[in-house]
């Protein structure tokens, strides 16, 4: 392992890792070397998800995190404490969908989509910081953005507008952080096959729309976003800070 990719001995929260991205960015980063604490809401999915990785020999906790409650997340790290575990990097991962009109939206889904995505990095990466600028250890926080922080499409208004909010948030805390030797950037995945888009995959004209929509001329698979984790989260990227990489197969690159 390259030094400047080795995360031998750092710790690594992923946020809505019992599955989907989230998973594969913990498996990725476990493989780099880093312990890994999971969470998720649902404690059968995180108990599974754990087992998973630890038969692979990896050093794995799992908690129980429902980013849409603060107090869940305060309660979360003051166990990680007092089980003396420090987390020197967070992927801000968890994150719903909800398709629908704005003008038939109703304002309590509007509320959970960016309480989940917005708020719900803000507040982990709040906990977080406080400890790593406490401890002097520096530290990472990948926040994930979208396509649509940089584009929007009809009926994911919403999404949109938290994606948007987490690009601006990120550069946020590059300009608090950054004195502290945290560096804070993005992922920006593009259309990646995941439960998330089952619906569009499914969705004949949707599915040719994504692959005539970018030169890959295909949707992105999972473990395509690994090795930008990997690197966000590794000394190679000590210099770097409030940036976005989009892994979108070159969409945003094209007219
Ligand atoms: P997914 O397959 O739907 O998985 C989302 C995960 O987040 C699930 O494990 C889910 O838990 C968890 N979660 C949902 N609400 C939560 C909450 N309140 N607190 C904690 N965890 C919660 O989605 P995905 O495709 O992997 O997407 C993961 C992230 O990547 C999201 O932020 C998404 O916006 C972003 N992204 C995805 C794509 C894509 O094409 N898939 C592209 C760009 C960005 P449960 O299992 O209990 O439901
Ligand atoms: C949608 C999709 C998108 C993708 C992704 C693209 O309904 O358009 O869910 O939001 O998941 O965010 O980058």
């Amino acid at each position: 392992m390259h030094k400047l990719f080795d995360l031998t001995g750092k710790t690594a929260l992923i946020t809505g890792s019992a599955r989907g991205l989230g998973f594969s960015y913990a498996e990725g980063l476990a493989s780099a070397g880093a312990n890994i604490v999971l969470s998720d809401i649902n404690q059968q999915n995180l108990d599974e998800a754990t087992n998973k990785l630890r038969n692979k020999g990896y050093q794995v906790t799992g908690i129980v995190i429902d980013v849409a409650k603060e107090k869940q997340i305060i309660d979360a790290f003051d166990q990680l404490d007092n089980q003396n575990i420090h987390i020197d990097i967070v992927i801000n991962n968890a994150g719903i969908q909800h398709r629908q009109a704005m003008v038939e939206l109703e304002l309590k889904d509007w509320q959970r989509v960016v309480d989940i995505h917005l708020t719900g990095t803000f507040l982990v990466s709040r906990e977080a910081a406080k400890r790593m600028i406490a401890r002097n250890s520096g530290g990472k926080f990948i926040n994930i953005c979208s396509l649509t922080s940089e584009q929007a499409r009809p009926t994911v208004a919403p999404y949109t507008a938290a994606k948007g909010g987490i690009k601006m948030l990120t550069k946020s805390m590059a300009a608090e952080w950054g004195q502290f030797n945290i560096q804070a950037n993005a992922i920006g995945p593009g259309y990646i096959l995941t439960d998330m888009n089952e619906a569009l995959i499914k969705d004949q004209a949707f599915d040719t729309w994504v692959k005539n929509s970018n030169p890959a001329k295909r949707w992105g698979k999972t473990e395509e976003l690994i090795g930008t984790a990997i690197f966000l989260s590794a000394p190679s990227s000590n210099y770097i800070n409030g940036q976005v990489i989009y892994v979108d197969g070159g969409w945003l690159a094209v007219l």
